[in-house]
């Protein structure tokens, strides 16, 4: 069976990391960033020509912020195969850029959606004394937190938790970006579905950043490579404009709090949040040309 012919668990996906990691140790290293509320790792894979030096840039990619959006951790997983497996055709790409990947952001809400509930957003943090569960994990970060689009009553699907950060799978991701938020010069959050590419700012209507052409431009780039493929058309624009407002998200909180100037959230291809395994390979290249081109740009900073 094929890695990219279905959708893996936590642990299979962890053993893949790791195995890359092993397989080519002088330009692939796995660290954890932290733990889940329910104790699994949020795991990282960083990739550059030489794990010795630090390169000067980091392009961050993240997946699986939301447990039921599977298609987007096996994208994150091919682009690192598809790197590690041809280096030397990417070396231009990858000169002094470190590709910093979080395929599996939400490991319980993922593992809950294998095991109990196929359509589970939320991470599983649990209250006492109440029957609902879980954080919007895209909605506890600390930019406009709890501003738009989000909501206080815990049995939310878009719940934004006590307190910007409450969640230590917002606080892994928060950590590693604001402890290398001057390398960081990308941060791509992949979720699923709609075909969108979201730039700054989505927690409300009308609220354009300074460099919204360059942000549009890269998106523009990063779309047209992803077309080549099978044709597929991603629609550009903010989350707030073109499909909801929602505030305390990792793509304004990168752009607007940590000043990372290229930040995007996608929405991969499907017509629903469960994409057939037999597409799984498809989305997976298409996409990876998206991400080429977007991790091209974070040299020109
Ligand atoms: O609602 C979300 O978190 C994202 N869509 S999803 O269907 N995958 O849940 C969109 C977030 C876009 N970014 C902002 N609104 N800031
Ligand atoms: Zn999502």
């Amino acid at each position: 069976r094929g890695f990219f012919s279905h959708y893996p668990r936590y642990s299979e996906i962890l053993s893949f990391m790791s195995g890359l990691a092993s397989r080519y140790p002088q330009y692939c290293r796995y660290e954890s960033l932290g733990r889940s509320n329910e104790g699994r790792h949020i795991a990282g894979l960083s990739i550059s020509l030489n794990t010795r030096t630090r390169p000067r840039r980091v392009a961050y990619i993240q997946a699986a912020a939301h447990g039921r959006e599977w298609i987007t951790t096996q994208t994150v997983l091919y682009l690192a195969y598809e790197l590690l497996s041809n280096l030397r055709a990417f070396q231009r790409v990858l000169q002094d850029v470190e590709v910093f990947l979080v395929p599996l952001v939400n490991p319980d809400g993922y593992e809950y959606t294998h095991t109990s509930d196929r359509f589970w957003r939320k991470n599983r943090h649990r209250y006492a004394g109440h029957a609902c569960s879980g954080v919007d994990i895209n909605r506890n970060f600390g930019n406009h937190w709890n501003y738009q689009g989000a909501s206080q009553n815990l049995c939310s699907e878009v719940y934004s938790g006590t307190s910007p950060n409450s969640e230590p799978e917002t606080s892994a991701v928060v950590r590693y970006l604001e402890f290398n938020r001057h390398r960081v010069k990308l941060s791509l959050d992949v979720h699923s579905f709609g075909k969108f590419i979201f730039y700054p700012y989505g927690y409300a209507k009308n609220t354009v950043p300074p460099t919204v052409g360059t942000l549009r431009s890269v998106a523009l780039r990063a779309a047209n490579q992803i077309g080549k493929y099978r044709g597929t058309r991603y629609t550009i624009g903010t989350s707030a404009s073109i499909l909801y407002e929602a505030s305390g998200s990792l793509d304004d909180f990168a752009y607007g709090s940590l000043g990372i100037p290229l930040s995007y959230t996608l929405e991969l291809p499907g017509d629903e949040f469960h994409v057939p395994s037999s597409d799984i390979i498809h989305v997976c290249k298409e996409t990876f040309a998206g991400f080429v081109e977007f991790i091209r740009h974070v040299s020109l900073y």
